[in-house]
């Protein structure tokens, strides 16, 4: 019971050398791009939780309406004691599971250890029969080295898959799957294909929040790589690609440009217009998901949608 100290799988040195190593390969490749693992610094966190309050972004709400709909389910469906978390991000649709479930184990994983330790120790505090282990990690990397426990259930929340391109997301979820032993299982959020307009809407709204969430990045850039980028000197995209089926955040320079790269001792040049891409948000289609969860080794317990069929929530098991 109580809280555990953070098991550190990431030590800063790591975070900075993967933090140095994509910002040089996306900085130097045709056209650029950068990573979104790289938004969530404490502004970025804040930025982000500001987004799932405007109006215009829907994922948020819709995920929390499934999971206040479904948890009894879930609890009893799956019998969960453990619960992992992938990305365990402000915790209150957390608490909506752990309300549900009967759990003796409670693993919220992250690569931000302030903000995982800060969302651990509440958590703690409001679940005081709670064994709350904190994982700083990739969850990316150290999958097969994240505590688990019986009758474990994993939960990727958020829509969060929707970062990876296919090629990583079947990577990913067959890595997730050789975790499971056969009483075990995950809960998956995606977000589901819907009208362009709105979609667009979602990450470009008229406040400007998710313009100044994609900024961001440069900003983090400056900070850790000791970088000179004038965030403001490039505009926010957000575009719809209808082959992939995803939104694509892109940054596109205000006129021609050059920015140094001080720890990395690199000088890039943007030609006016040019855009950089910073985030893919791939959107779904149910048989979409259920043959990739099938690809993965998965097979479908339970697809559950909000009432207006914008988010989806999946059970799926060994
Ligand atoms: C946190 C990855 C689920 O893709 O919708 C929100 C991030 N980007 N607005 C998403 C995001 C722009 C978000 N995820």
């Amino acid at each position: 019971m109580g809280i555990f100290e953070i098991a550190h799988f990431l030590k800063p040195e790591e975070l900075d050398e993967a933090l140095r190593a994509d910002v040089s390969a996306g900085l130097t490749s045709e056209p650029k791009t950068l990573p979104p693992k790289w938004f969530y610094d404490d502004r970025g966190s804040e930025l982000f939780t500001e987004i799932t309050r405007l109006e215009e972004y829907y994922p948020t709400r819709r995920e929390r309406a499934i999971l206040a709909a479904r948890a009894g389910e879930i609890a009893s469906v799956t019998g969960a004691r453990t619960l992992v978390e992938l990305g365990a991000g402000s915790g209150e649709k957390t608490r909506l599971l752990l309300d549900a479930l009967d759990l003796e184990t409670y693993v919220p994983v992250d690569v931000s250890d302030d903000y995982l330790l800060e969302a651990a120790e509440k958590i703690a505090a409001e679940y005081p029969e709670l064994d709350v282990r904190p994982v700083a990690a990739d969850y990316e990397r150290h999958l097969s080295r994240i505590p688990g426990g019986p009758r474990k259930l994993v939960a990727f929340l958020g829509g969060t898959v929707g970062n990876m391109v296919p090629r990583e997301r079947h990577r990913f979820l067959s890595a997730v799957r050789a975790t499971l032993g056969p009483e075990d299982g995950l809960l998956l959020g995606a977000d589901l294909v819907k009208d362009e307009k709105r979609l667009v809407r979602a990450y470009d709204d008229g406040q400007g929040v998710t313009a100044e969430f994609n900024r961001n990045v440069l900003r983090v850039i400056n900070a850790r790589l000791d970088a000179d980028f004038v965030p403001e000197a490039f505009d926010h995209v957000a575009v719809w690609n209808a082959e992939d089926e995803w939104i694509e955040m892109r940054l596109r320079s205000r006129g021609r440009q050059e920015v140094r790269v001080g720890a990395l001792d690199l000088t890039v040049r943007f030609a006016d217009a040019e855009e950089m891409r910073t985030e893919i948000s791939a959107k779904f289609r149910p048989e979409r998901l259920e043959s990739e969860l099938e690809a993965a080794g998965y097979t479908l317990a339970e697809f559950w949608t909000d009432p207006d069929g914008d988010f989806s929530l999946t059970l799926a098991r060994p």
